[in-house]
């Protein structure tokens, strides 16, 4: 679908000619210019006010040199990036990300995306993103450390508790948001909440380690329900054995699912019976090894190499959690071929615009990354309200905070869709919902 609005093409065009090789970030800006144009068309004051111009220009971004010295004694060195995209209604929030694939165009999609995610939750947190193309497989822990406290080392003059707090996302769990948090403290002689995904105990919230996979599974029960059924005895593919894939996969169990499928970025594993969670935790979590050693310990399994099979495992529900356009339209068709009644975004932009036409051509109800995976930031939000008030809640509390947050995102990404004269249109609706409060912001805040 191009672009019909005037003052939206104008802006997309003029940021397609000067960003010309960020194509991820125009990939995410011209999904959300095609979602506002009703909103748009409906508030001239926001061409006024020069709204659309100012959104997709970062308030700042930072990027650095990370020197570091490996156990052979030799030096490295690393980019590193923090991209703060828009403070309208917080303090920048959003991770890390450490993988060879970073480059300035992930990080900006990223960042962008976030602003909206942020808004969702309806906690007050701006958006913004970081990180480095540093390769964390592979390293020891002495390395990984030592990068860790270089990246600090810039990092810490730009962030703060009120200012900007970053926490994981690929390849940044809590190891690394454990060294990140020693040197901010060091460097700060501060222990304040900087970070987020700290470790329980030392000011990190139960339940952040589960949320956003929790949380993709809260949102697509609320969607499944609204059409009358449920994750009971549904067959379900999970892409990646990461963080959101793991914590997805167990809750998905937990609601009725059988996950049959799950992927790192060699290859993919099959169990017919269903996937024994533990042993994939006992993979990636403890030993940080391949998931091909599944069927060692699981016979009944089989492992097939290359990632991009895993959407040819037929299915009921499938829940990308892996990175960015990791499903394209043939991967699409092959789902929908199979029969796939359901598809909710747990990755950031895991389907490419054509994947997501076909899923909507074909009546799959889709839920959209920005709405799916917001539980992750949204428990970030409540471990910085605990870290603020100096207390700790349960995990029944944060859970239920959880639970509650991704039943009002699924509402008001409903709600948002209607209005739009959109019904049902997920994608609309989380763009449109995420938009509204932080562009009345910046309304409200003048030209700035
Ligand atoms: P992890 O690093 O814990 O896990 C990432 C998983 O995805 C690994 O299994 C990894 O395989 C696989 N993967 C990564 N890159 C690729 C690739 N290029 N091709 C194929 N597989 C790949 O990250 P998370 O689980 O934290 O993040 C997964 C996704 O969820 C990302 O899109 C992230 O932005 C998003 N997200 C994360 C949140 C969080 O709270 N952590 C919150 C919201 C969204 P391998 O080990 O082989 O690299
Ligand atoms: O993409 C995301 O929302 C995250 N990686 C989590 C960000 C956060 O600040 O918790």
């Amino acid at each position: 679908m191009a672009l019909t609005n005037e003052y939206l093409k104008r802006v997309y065009d003029g940021l397609a000619e000067r960003c010309a090789n960020e194509k991820e970030f125009l990939q995410a800006v011209e999904e959300v210019f095609e979602s506002l144009e009703p909103v748009i068309e409906k508030h001239p004051e926001y061409e006024k006010a020069g709204i659309m111009e100012r959104i997709v220009e970062p308030e700042r971004t930072i990027l650095f040199r990370v020197p570091w010295v490996d156990d052979k004694g030799q030096v490295q060195v690393n980019r590193g990036y923090r991209v703060q995209f828009n403070s309208a209604i917080g303090p920048y929030k959003g991770g890390l990300r450490f993988h060879p694939s970073v480059n300035l165009s992930v990080m900006k999609f990223l960042g962008f995306e976030q602003i909206f995610k942020n808004s969702l939750t309806t906690l007050p947190m701006g958006g913004g993103k970081g990180g480095s193309d540093f390769d964390p497989k592979g390293k020891s822990d002495n390395e990984v450390m030592r990068f860790c406290q270089s990246f600090m080392n810039e990092l810490y003059r730009h962030i703060g508790p009120d200012t900007d707090v970053p926490a994981g996302d690929i390849g940044v769990g809590s190891r690394e948001v454990g060294y990140l948090f020693g040197q901010y403290k060091k460097l700060a002689n501060e222990f304040t909440g900087v970070l987020t995904g700290k470790l329980v105990g030392s000011g990190g919230s139960l339940v952040r380690t589960q949320a956003t996979g929790y949380g993709l599974c809260y949102f697509t029960n609320e969607l499944l329900k609204t059409n009358g059924t449920s994750f009971e005895g549904k067959t379900v593919v999970v892409s990646g054995a990461g963080n959101v894939a793991i914590y997805a996969a167990v809750k998905a169990t937990e609601l009725g699912g059988k996950v049959v499928a799950m992927c790192d970025s060699n290859g993919y594993i099959y169990d017919p019976e269903g996937v024994d969670i533990d042993v994939v935790k006992d993979i990636k979590e403890v030993r940080r090894a391949r998931i091909k050693e599944y069927v060692d310990a699981v016979p009944r399994a089989t492992y097939t190499e290359g990632c991009k099979g895993i959407w040819t495992v037929k299915c009921d529900i499938a829940l990308p959690c892996a990175t960015q356009n990791e499903i394209d339209e043939e991967s699409a068709k092959a789902l929908i071929a199979n029969g796939v009644m359901c598809l909710c975004e747990g990755a950031n932009m895991p389907s490419t615009p054509e994947a997501i036409a076909a899923f909507q051509n074909a009546g799959v109800l889709f839920g959209p990354a920005k709405a799916c995976n917001a539980g992750g930031v949204a428990t970030s939000g409540l471990e910085m309200t605990q870290n603020s008030e100096r207390i700790y809640w349960s995990a029944e509390e944060v859970d239920e905070k959880l639970h509650s947050i991704m039943v009002n995102i699924y509402n008001a990404c409903e709600d948002a869709a209607k209005e739009a004269g959109k019904p049902g249109n997920l994608a609309v609706g989380a763009n449109v919902a995420g938009f509204l409060k932080v562009a009345n912001a910046m309304l409200w805040q003048g030209i700035c």
